[in-house]
């Protein structure tokens, strides 16, 4: 196939003491495996709202709900597999052609993404038969 699709929960490791714990996430890292151009995060979420529905060509992102929780569902084509993003140390990275759906936003929940280019909307496939036909390419 002409894109990479790679979907995997990473743990981040928390360093904790007395005062509380504190993540660093460094670039280029096992955690972390691209060179971060961009962040955004999603937050004030309608209830029961469903976000994403779409896929990117060549875009690697990590998601961590940093406060709260939401649902990721990532379809590669074959199947479809959830995940539950529930603690701050718990990462969802995708890279590529993976059709993307995010749900059940818990109240106050703050979803954020560190991305590996700068917005292009010529990198979204927002059209499901479209991605279908992207992954016979
Ligand atoms: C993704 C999931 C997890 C920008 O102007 N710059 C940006 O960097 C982003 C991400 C969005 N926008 C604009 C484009 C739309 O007018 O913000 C508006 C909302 O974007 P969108 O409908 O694409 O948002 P989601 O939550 O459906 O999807 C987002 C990301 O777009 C997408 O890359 O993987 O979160």
């Amino acid at each position: 196939m002409k894109y990479n699709q790679d979907v995997r929960l990473v743990s981040l490791r928390p360093k904790g003491d007395d005062r509380g714990k504190l993540i660093a996430i460094e670039e280029n890292t096992e955690s972390l495996p691209f060179s971060v151009k961009r962040v955004y995060y999603i937050y004030d979420t309608t209830p029961n709202v469903v976000r994403g529905k779409h896929a990117h060509r060549n875009l690697k992102q990590l998601l961590i709900c940093t406060s709260g929780n939401c649902t990721i569902m990532c379809d590669d084509g074959v199947q479809r597999v959830e995940y539950t993003l529930n603690w701050p140390d718990k990462g969802l990275l995708i890279d590529g052609l993976i059709w993307r759906e995010m749900k059940d936003f818990s109240k106050g929940s703050v979803l954020m993404v560190l991305a590996s280019d700068r917005y292009d909307e010529s990198d979204y496939i927002r059209d499901y038969g479209v991605f279908k036909e992207e992954l016979l390419k």
